[in-house]
Parts: structure tokens; sequence; C-alpha cells
């Protein structure tokens, strides 16, 4: 579709629906909802351009409180209801909202394959390390030893890492954002929707009832500046409450550096959204307490979407082959008639 802005005047209340929300009080949902009404009016297209498709989860009712199209769908299967959509209508900017569960234990399969195939489809992943709707049993997120219903002694399993997990999948977009980090977090549904290919956001997302605080080093802020690792293309990376620290590279291996005596910024990698490599070293970040957690954009290359290139196959068909027949494709050259 074109991403040219047209002069639709929208404002926040036309993407708010008649349905009463139905989350918990105080639930980060709320607030990646409101800033998705917030930013989508500014988008400049007209409404009936959006649809959001869903899966199964708390998240999942989302597509109900946005006064667009929407599909709440299957479990894990929102990609592939999503990937029919965008390549039925073209012009439709589809959005597939889904948990960590919905996306990464039964939705696994699709989710990556949506990535690899690059539909200009955008992934927004609320990632609260549990799942919610169930009432709290652990997700492919759930940290090791994480203890819950389902994993009295605690989990066995290594956690998922959703943006090492992307990019492994040939992700051409791949960002995070916090729920309650307003501006930035409409800053990246707006880099979302501008890719041009299938773009995936992971959202940290507080379940306060099954899963508080998961994300509290970030939005405390007291300690979010030695815990967020702000991500600015071209910028070096720095951080720290004091903005004292920043990351070096040692070749391939990165380190957290003092800055004063012994390192300036010049010594400090600086951010390259098209580096494939340095996206994948950032990735690493995720649940190592010895890094602060890239929150931006991570990766961001421009490459042939899926319908572009199904487009170009079906044209050039039509050229070499002419206009099919499809009651000549279903006899095929080899029926039998049973008598
Ligand atoms: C086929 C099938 N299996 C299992 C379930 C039960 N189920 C519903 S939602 C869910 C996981 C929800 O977790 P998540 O995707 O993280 O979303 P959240 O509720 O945390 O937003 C599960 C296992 C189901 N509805 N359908
Ligand atoms: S259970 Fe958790 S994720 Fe679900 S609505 Fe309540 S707070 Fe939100």
């Amino acid at each position: 579709m074109s991403k040219t802005k047209t002069k639709a005047t929208l404002t926040r209340k036309d993407f708010v629906s008649d349905q009463d929300v139905r989350w918990c009080p105080g639930c980060g949902d709320y607030s990646i909802l409101a800033q998705t009404q917030k930013v989508f009016p500014d988008l400049g297209i007209p409404k009936e351009k959006f649809v959001f498709i869903s899966g199964i989860g708390c998240s999942s009712r989302f597509p109900y409180y946005m006064n667009s199209y929407g599909f709440h769908t299957i479990h894990g299967r929102a990609p592939a209801i999503a990937s029919g959509v965008k390549l039925a209508n073209r012009d439709l900017s589809v959005w597939v909202i889904t948990g960590d569960g919905d996306a990464l234990s039964i939705g696994g399969n699709h989710f990556i394959h949506l990535l690899r195939r690059n539909l200009d489809i955008n992934i927004v992943l609320f990632n609260n390390e549990i799942y919610g709707l169930t009432k709290g049993q652990y997700s492919p997120t759930s940290e090791l030893g994480k203890v819950t219903k389902s994993t009295p002694f605690g989990s066995l399993d290594r956690p998922f890492n959703p943006p090492a997990l992307a990019l492994g999948a040939s992700a051409s977009f791949v960002a995070r954002s916090v729920d309650v980090f307003g501006k930035h977090l409409q800053q990246m549904i707006r880099r979302s929707y501008e890719h041009e290919g299938t773009s995936f956001l992971e959202v940290y997302q507080n379940c306060l009832i099954f899963n508080d605080e998961s994300f509290k080093s970030l939005t405390d802020k007291e300690t979010r500046g030695d815990h967020a690792l702000f991500l600015e293309h071209e910028e070096p990376m720095v951080f720290g409450n004091e903005g004292d620290r920043g990351i070096r590279l040692d070749g391939f291996t990165p380190q957290v550096v003092t800055l004063g005596k012994d390192f300036s910024k010049d010594d400090l990698v600086v951010h390259d959204e098209s580096d494939k490599n340095l996206a994948v070293i950032l990735a690493r970040f995720t649940h190592d307490d010895r890094f602060p957690q890239p929150i931006g954009v991570f990766y961001e290359s421009r490459e042939p979407t899926y319908e572009d290139l199904l487009e170009n196959q079906i044209n050039k068909a039509r050229e070499t082959l002419g206009e099919g027949d499809l009651e000549q494709l279903i006899r095929g050259s080899d029926t039998w008639e049973v008598e």
C-alpha cells in the first residue's frame, strides 16, 4: 500500500470503539491501546484502511477496542489470517496483535514464517512473560526457574529471546518499547507502520495480576537510566542515570564501560539500524544482567515484500502463458470418470 499521507482529519476519538474494555484495572494493555489510538490519526490514512487481527489472550481482545476493522481469530493463527487479508487486499494496513503465549507457544510456527515471508504486516507482541488470560501459567518468555501454577518447582525451559528469534527468522524490522513509555511507544508504532515489509515490535507489558513488576527496573524512574539503553540511529550507545556509561565493542564482544578517565564517547559503538550483526549483538543483551536492555529500533532493512514478489510472478506467468483456465486446472490432464 502507498504510505504517503492523505489529508484525513481524524482524532484519537475516531479510533475508540463503543466496547467496554475488559482488562484488569492497571493492566499495561490500556497504555498500549491509548498510545495506538493517539498515534493512528497522525498516520494520515482513512480509518477504513486499518485492520487489527489477533489470536487468543488478554492482549488479543485489542481489536474490540479499536474502532476499525478487526478480527479476533484463533489461538496462534493471527499471522495466517493476516497474510490472507493482506494478499486479498494490499491496500489495507494490517496489524497483528498477539501475546507471548499466542505468538511464541502455539503460534511459534506461524510467527516465524510470517517474518521470513516479509508481507507488509505489522506485528505487535505484548510481552508480559506470562499467560494472562488462563490465569498465570509460565510462557515461552518467562525466566528460567519461574514458579507458577504449572511450574510449582520452577520452569526448566530457557526463555525465548523475541528480537533474536525475529532476526533469526529474517525479520526486516525489529524494535522494542515498553507499555508506559508513551512517546517512545508512539514513535515505534509509527516506525512499524512506515516500514515496508513485516515489522516486529515487542512491547514489554505489565500483567499486574500474574506477573507484576517484571519490567520494574526499566519503568522505575530511579533505575531506568542504568537498565535501559535507548537506541538512536547514528548515535553512540550511551546510558546510565548520569549518562556516564556506554557500550563498546572489543571485536564482536560488547562491553559496558564507564565514561571518564579511560573511555570517551568516541570509543563507543555507534548505532546503525542497517547493521544486522550489531542487531544480533544487541538482541543478545536480552535477559543478560550484565547489559542494559535495548529499547528502540534494533534493525531495519528494505527487502522485497511477499506481495510484490507474488504480483510479479503472476504478471510474468500471464505474459508467457496467457490467462489461466480454472476449470481446466481443476480437471487437469489426468482425470478419470468413475462409472
Ligand atoms: C487451542 C487452544 N489452546 C489453549 C488455549 C488456552 N489459552 C488461551 S489464551 C492462552 C495464552 C495467553 O497468553 P498470552 O498469549 O501471553 O496472552 P495474555 O493473556 O498474557 O495477553 C492459552 C494457553 C486456547 N484458548 N486454545
Ligand atoms: S490478567 Fe494480566 S494481562 Fe490479563 S488483563 Fe489482567 S493484568 Fe492484563
